[in-house]
């Protein structure tokens, strides 16, 4: 007799009872039957990656990346080996307006000056990553910035990034260090 249990409730009830056929049946391979709803890890790409020379005069380093994800996500910190460098953050470059150039800017560094001295740079808690939006980590914008690099960043050289996000977990990345922007 028919009753008025909705088609979706009605469907996931046939679905629970097939499922439990097929492992009464005594198959093993439970994992074929990926059931629905389970989030997929993200697919992170990065691309481009490269670490500007460091002049002798500074103590701290930046590098730059490309990220591309299938799906939304965020990431949240960037480290990098004791080896290098103390600490990695990710910092934006923004413009110093009136009023607005005060907390978390690198104070005591005089070399960040140079002929953009109407930028500063501050310390983002995260960055949203848009599902096929290339995000950038570029010279006047987002960068991990190195702090207390342990010697000189040579060209040439190359060292770990591990980029953390909140679904796709760590992703290390190798960066070249460069003159230039390649
Ligand atoms: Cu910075």
């Amino acid at each position: 007799m028919k009753t008025k249990t909705p088609r979706l409730v009605l469907g996931a009830f046939l679905a629970i009872g097939l499922s439990t056929l097929v492992s009464c049946g005594g198959s093993d391979s439970a994992s074929d039957t990926t059931v629905a709803g389970t989030p997929a890890t993200p697919v992170i790409t990065v691309s481009g990656q490269w670490a500007r020379t460091s002049p002798d005069a500074t103590d701290m380093g930046a590098a730059y990346l490309t990220i591309n994800s299938d799906a939304d996500d965020t990431l949240v910190s960037a480290m990098v080996d004791s080896s290098v460098a103390a600490m990695a953050q990710i910092h934006e470059m923004v413009p110093v307006e009136n009023g607005m150039a005060t907390g978390s800017t690198m104070a005591g560094s005089p070399s960040t000056t140079m002929d953009s001295s109407a930028m500063t740079m501050k310390e983002v808690d995260h960055i949203d990553i848009v599902a096929g939006t290339a995000l950038e980590l570029k010279p006047g914008g987002y960068h991990v910035m190195l702090m207390k690099l342990v010697k000189p960043l040579l060209t040439g050289e190359t060292f770990k990034v591990t980029l953390t996000f909140t679904k796709a977990g760590a992703v290390v990345v190798d960066v070249p260090v460069l003159e230039d922007a390649p």
